[in-house]
């Protein structure tokens, strides 16, 4: 089947596709829809055509579109400071940071931008850690990592990735890290072994890797093995965490409490870029003065906003939410699986999920699905080509989703073979 037959694009919708191709670089391939508002669970196009989001920008928008509080923050400090840099005091950082450390409970924050950013510094965090006090020798420290992983775009960070996208030819890369099958405990104790090995870094469910739940007790387990050979647990929740999966952290399932916790995404309730690294004294304070930083991390406009998005998270119960709507929509896909072949599985905690289409990764069908629900109303990514993520703003109700849950279960019905 060919997109037209799937979904309508209207001439200027056109024009402005044709705009992005010729002008910008090629490294993203979206599907054909152009937004230009948000308010909430819903996105509208250029036409004014009102669709369900089921990505949430990666998980990025779990308060919502626009939310009013996280908006009235931004513009009100908009007006007064928006960036100081860090050669210098503001008067906002200071209060983000104490709330939330208490909100996470940890002694120190570090605020930067991007997720990458929170995962190059955990990473130099740890490694910094790993030669000042847990005593090893220069260049000698490693960090385990996980088979199917995803922390981001670095030079760093793709030298651990073992997907041949993101790394052909970006070479040469950052040594000092040891890939390990996910959610293979007997692995991790293996790879621990080592006495240079300094921290553990992981995804409490693996997103990119198509919303991989591990087996329960994983993460226990890893933790207490990291524990017992002084070895940090690094925690990358920046897709999982701030209610994602039904919990304010994703670890918090198996009540473990990372060294290092990343946070990026619906920090501010993707308004504007905002990660942050938090861990106690004994880690935190291992980097000094002129040692590490960024020229917008901290800044007022950041921190009030992500204060919002926080408050928005606590006040409206979002985890409480995320997993009661999580446990229907599973449950309502699970049904599907049983009448409809063309869904494989059906996985994820609270509202990440995600399904697989029972067709090969390199056919269209995933692809095809997704233009058909945008067609239908409803927005969703396909990822390895045969994984559909369903991952909805947190602001969902009950109502809504039932009704997106026909909307995908009509689509995959004029699918099925
Ligand atoms: C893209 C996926 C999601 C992340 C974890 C760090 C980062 C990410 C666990 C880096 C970013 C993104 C970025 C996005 C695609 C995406 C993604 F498909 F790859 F898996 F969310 F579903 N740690 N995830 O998931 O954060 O620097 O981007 O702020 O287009 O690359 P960032």
């Amino acid at each position: 089947m060919i997109t037209e037959e799937l979904l309508e694009i209207s001439a200027t919708a056109q024009r402005v596709i044709d705009k992005e191709d010729k002008h910008g670089a090629h490294n993203y391939h979206p599907l054909p829809v152009v937004l230009a508002r948000g308010e909430g669970v819903f996105v509208w196009d250029i036409e004014g055509k009102r669709y369900y989001d089921f990505l949430s920008a990666y998980s990025a928008v779990n308060q919502g579109h626009c939310h009013p509080k996280i908006i009235q923050a931004l513009t009100s400090q908009a007006q007064k400071l928006t960036l100081t840099s860090r050669a210098f005091y503001n008067d906002v950082l200071g209060e983000f940071e104490e709330y939330a450390t208490k909100y996470f409970g940890f002694d120190k924050l570090l605020p930067m931008n991007t997720g990458a950013e929170g995962v190059e510094t955990a990473i130099k965090l740890c490694r910094k850690w790993a030669y000042e006090k847990k005593g090893l020798s220069a260049e000698s420290a490693k960090i385990i990592v996980c088979e199917g992983n995803f922390h981001g775009r670095t030079t760093t960070i793709v030298s651990f990735s073992n997907d041949p996208d993101a790394r052909n030819n970006f070479g040469p890369f950052t040594p000092g890290f040891q890939s390990i099958p996910y959610n293979d405990i007997d692995a991790l104790r293996e790879a621990l072994k080592d006495p240079n090995v300094a921290g553990f870094l992981v995804e409490p469910i693996q997103g990119e890797a198509g919303v991989f739940v591990p087996d329960e007790g994983y993460l226990a387990a890893a933790r207490a093995l990291c524990t017992e050979h002084n070895v940090l647990f690094i925690a990358d929740e920046v897709q999982t965490g701030i209610a994602r999966t039904g919990k304010l952290l994703a670890v918090d399932h198996e009540n473990v409490r990372p060294d290092i916790l990343i946070l990026g995404k619906a920090l501010s309730g993707g308004v504007v870029p905002v990660s942050a690294v938090l861990a106690d004294d004994e880690i935190m304070l291992c980097i000094k003065p002129g040692e590490h930083g960024s020229t917008f991390g901290g800044n007022p406009l950041s921190c009030k906003v992500a204060m919002a998005a926080l408050e928005v998270v606590a006040n409206e119960k979002l985890a409480e939410n995320a997993e009661r709507l999580g446990k229907i929509f599973r449950e309502e896909l699970r049904k599907m699986t049983r009448e409809n072949r063309l869904v494989k599985l059906v996985r994820g905690k609270g509202l990440l999920n995600a399904i697989v289409i029972n067709d090969s990764p390199e056919s269209k069908t995933a692809w095809n699905i997704c233009l058909k629900l945008a067609s239908n109303g409803l927005l969703a990514k396909p990822t390895h080509g045969n994984i559909i993520r369903f991952a909805p703003p947190l602001v969902m109700t009950e109502e809504q989703l039932r009704e997106c849950i026909s909307i995908i279960a009509d689509t995959l019905n004029t699918f099925a073979k």
